[in-house]
């Protein structure tokens, strides 16, 4: 076998790079994990070769009995995970998995409400530079000033005044619990279909550590890569009734060839879900994001929402006379990774932004506990005790990296 440093030096040097960059740094992007190595080997195989437009049974081309079997066992397990009547795994991200709900039931121009993004929504939840923004006409909701938590009044007072066709619940940057059950009492109250958006939570909500939207929502959508722990792609969940038009939305609708690898990749991800140890490690990942909120609070930061229920919280950097660019970036050089995000009301702009977004999965995938949680805060509040400090930044840098020593991250075997 040719390997691929064989054949292709530069991305196997780039590839080397990239797993050093994971194994040594602190990855606390909230958005992101670490996927087992039984799954980078389904993500990694064979299935990459097969086209398999269509549905399993129901393809368009011959050969499709194995990937079929893969397929298969991706949806049987997802519906045991979720307790979803119907799924189809072949969005190929969260993006495209909104996009065919959206047009299975929407017509362009016609109403949706979703989360200002300004205030931890998503942008496929209405934003003005985003498909949904451009297609449909956006009430966004917010959250309340004095508590940062979704303002329902509000929301009921949007719902009544635009009747939309849609509710969207979920986002990006939102730490606290999703009421579905409350926003399902909305939509019913104005004949408004109700789509949650479960990307970041859906671990939790696998684990039952999180409400469900199951029972409220016709439609539920996901990433595969979150705290869920699966390859890169999306996922959508509905009730029996609207499943043909999804189908025939997402295929042909929006998407060609279905990534069989990816989905053989999101079926092995889903197995390890359904796990005692999955749960254990949802449960890490909360009681991980309290630790580092309590600490970074104790060291003088401001929690928007007052903290976390999740794996993830916002960071008002405000009283540090920081902001969110210059804390990502100073950050970066310890070898920490967040990303900036603008926190509710925020008066700088979305490049520059005064908060920066902290998840816990990806350090918990690595065995982190509270502990290292406690000492991950101690490291940030050195770092932008003076975020111009190079030597600070380097020295930071050093004790992250003997703490990572201590979590080691993949095998030899998937470094190139
Ligand atoms: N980019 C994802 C995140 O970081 O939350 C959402 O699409």
């Amino acid at each position: 076998m040719k390997r691929l440093r064989d054949v292709d030096p530069e991305i196997a040097e780039a590839i080397h790079l990239e797993t050093e960059r994971q194994a040594d740094g602190l990855e606390l992007i909230a958005s992101e994990n670490f996927v087992s190595e039984a799954v980078m080997e389904a993500a990694g195989s064979a299935m990459t070769n097969k086209y398999a437009e269509g549905y399993p049974g129901r393809r368009y081309y011959g050969g499709c009995e194995f990937v079929d079997r893969a397929e298969a066992l991706a949806i049987e397990r997802a519906k045991a995970l979720f307790g979803a009547a119907h799924v189809n795994v072949q969005p190929h991200s969260g993006t495209q998995a909104n996009m065919a709900v959206y047009f299975s039931v929407l017509q362009p121009g016609d109403t949706i409400m979703g989360l200002n993004l300004a205030h931890g929504g998503h942008l496929t939840h209405g934003s003005p530079v985003n498909f949904s923004g451009r297609f449909f006409r956006v009430i966004p909701y917010g959250v309340h000033p004095e508590t940062e938590q979704i303002d329902f009044a509000q929301v009921e007072r949007l719902a009544r005044e635009h009747r939309p066709k849609m509710i969207v619940v979920g986002g990006s940057a939102y730490p606290r619990t999703l009421d579905f059950a409350t926003f399902k009492e909305i939509a019913a109250a104005v004949g408004a279909i109700l789509m949650a958006d479960i990307a970041h939570p859906a671990g939790l909500i696998a684990a039952k550590l999180h409400p469900s939207p199951i029972p409220y929502a016709e439609f539920v959508t996901t990433t595969t890569h979150k705290t869920l722990r699966g390859p890169r792609g999306g996922m959508v969940m509905c009730q029996e009734e609207y499943a043909a038009v999804l189908n025939k939305n997402l295929f042909p609708g929006f998407q060609g060839g279905p990534l069989m690898h990816i989905i053989a990749a999101k079926a092995v991800a889903f197995k390890e879900a359904l796990s005692d140890e999955f749960r254990a490690y949802q449960r890490q990942i909360q009681l991980n994001a309290v630790a580092l909120a309590e600490e970074l609070g104790a060291l003088g930061f401001r929690l928007v929402a007052g903290g976390t229920d999740t794996h993830l919280m916002l960071v008002d950097l405000r009283p540090k006379r920081l902001t969110g660019k210059v804390a990502e970036t100073a950050l970066e050089k310890a070898g920490i990774t967040v990303n900036k995000n603008a926190i509710p009301f925020d008066p700088e702009k979305p490049a520059v932004t005064s908060g920066i977004r902290i998840g816990t999965p990806a350090v918990t995938t690595r065995g982190m506990r509270e502990e290292e949680m406690r000492l991950i805060g101690q490291l940030i509040a050195e770092v932008l005790q003076d975020a111009t400090d190079e030597a600070r930044q380097r020295r930071v840098r050093d004790k992250v990296r003997e703490l990572c020593q201590q979590f080691p991250l993949y095998t030899e075997r998937l470094r190139p």
